[in-house]
C-alpha cells in the first residue's frame, strides 16, 4: 500500500497493486485484440512478439487513469491507451537496433532483430507506428471528434522531430561525449521519455472533456514524473542487474553516456527524483481524492524495483 497523498495525511491508503492487477489485463487483451495475427505472417508475428512481451504498461494506465479522474468512463480511453504502447513498443524495437543501442534482451527475452532480423524489426517498428494512429483515428468510440484530433495532433508531437525521435538523435549525438551538460541530459530524457508520459496522462483527459486548467495541470504532474523516471532508469542501470530489468545493464557507463548519476551521484539523483515526485503531486492537488491512482503511480515510479 502507498499513501495516496503526501500532502493530506487524511485521505486513505490507496491499494495501486490492486488497482494495476485489474488494470494490466484489460490492457494486455486490448492490446491482443487490436493487432491480431494476419496476413503477412512474419510482420505481424514480429509486431504482436514485442508488444505482447510484458512491460508494465505504464503509458496505458496512466491514460487510462487521467481520463477516469476527469469523470470520463475509461473505456473511450482504452484505443488511445493501446496506441500509446504500440508506440512505446516500436520506439523499443528501434531503440534496440544495431545502428541505436544494439542490445540483445528486452522485456526479459532476445530483441526483435534478433528473432526476426533487422529488416523485419525495423518493418514492425514502422507498422505498429503508423497503426497507432489509424486506431486512435478508427477505434476511438463516443468522443466528439475535435477531442481526437487534439489527442491525435498531441501524439504525432510527442513522436516527431519534437519528442521521442528528438530526443533520440540528441542522445545518438551525445555518446561518448562525457561533458555533456545537464541541458543537454534534460533535453534529451524531456523529449525521449517524458514526453511520451506526457501525452498519456493528458490525451486520457481531453478525451473525458477536461478543461485547459486540467489538462495544464496534467501536464505539470506528467514532466515531472516524466524526467523523475528517467533518473530512476539511470540509477536502476547502475545499482539492479540485467535478470531483474530483462535488459542489458551498465550499457551508459560503457558507451561514455552521460547519466544523471554520473553527473550527480547516486544519492543526489535519489533526492531530485524525490523531489520531482513531490512536485508532480502537488500538481494533482486541485483534484482532490480523485487523484489518489495518479499520486500512487508517482510513487511507484520513484520506489520501483524494474
Ligand atoms: C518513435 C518514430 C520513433 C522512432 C524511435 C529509438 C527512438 C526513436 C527513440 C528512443 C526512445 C526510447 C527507447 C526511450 C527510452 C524510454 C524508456 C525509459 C523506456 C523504458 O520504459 P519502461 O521501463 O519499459 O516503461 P517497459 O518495458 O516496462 O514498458
Amino acid at each position: 500500500m502507498v499513501s495516496a497523498n503526501s500532502l493530506d495525511p487524511n485521505l486513505t491508503e490507496f491499494d495501486l497493486s490492486a488497482y494495476l492487477e485489474e488494470r494490466r489485463p484489460q490492457v494486455e487483451a486490448a492490446l491482443d485484440a487490436a493487432v491480431p495475427m494476419q496476413y503477412p505472417e512474419t510482420l505481424y508475428e514480429s509486431m504482436r512478439y514485442s508488444l505482447l512481451a510484458g512491460g508494465k504498461r505504464l503509458r496505458p494506465i496512466l491514460c487510462l487513469a487521467s481520463c477516469e479522474l476527469v469523470g470520463g468512463n475509461p473505456a473511450v480511453a482504452m484505443p488511445t491507451a493501446c496506441a500509446l504502447e504500440m508506440i512505446h513498443t516500436m520506439s523499443l524495437i528501434h531503440d534496440d537496433l544495431p545502428a541505436m543501442d544494439n542490445d540483445d534482451y528486452r522485456r526479459g527475452r532476445l530483441t526483435n532483430h534478433k528473432v526476426y532480423g533487422d529488416d523485419v524489426a525495423i518493418l514492425a517498428g514502422d507498422a505498429l507506428l503508423t497503426y497507432a494512429f489509424e486506431h486512435v483515428a478508427t477505434a476511438t468510440q463516443g468522443v466528439p471528434a475535435d477531442r481526437v484530433l487534439r489527442v491525435i495532433a498531441g501524439l504525432g508531437k510527442a513522436v516527431g522531430g519534437e519528442g521521442l525521435v528528438g530526443g533520440q538523435i540528441v542522445d545518438l549525438a551525445s555518446e561518448g561525449n562525457p561533458d555533456t551538460t545537464l541541458e543537454t541530459l534534460n533535453y534529451i530524457h524531456n523529449h525521449k521519455t517524458a514526453a511520451l508520459l506526457e501525452i498519456a496522462v493528458t490525451s486520457g483527459a481531453i478525451l473525458a472533456g477536461a478543461t485547459d486548467d486540467q489538462v495544464q495541470h496534467l501536464r505539470d504532474y506528467a514532466q515531472r514524473i516524466g524526467l523523475a523516471f528517467q533518473i530512476v532508469d539511470d540509477i536502476l542501470d547502475i545499482t539492479s542487474t540485467a535478470e531483474t530489468l530483462g535488459k542489458s545493464i551498465g550499457k551508459d557507463v560503457a558507451a561514455q553516456k552521460a547519466t544523471y548519476p554520473s553527473l550527480w551521484g547516486l544519492e543526489e539523483s535519489r533526492r531530485q527524483a524525490d523531489k520531482l515526485i513531490d512536485e508532480a503531486k502537488a500538481a494533482l492537488d486541485s483534484f482532490g481524492p480523485a487523484s489518489q491512482p495518479l499520486r500512487a503511480i508517482a510513487d511507484y515510479i520513484v520506489a520501483r524495483t524494474y
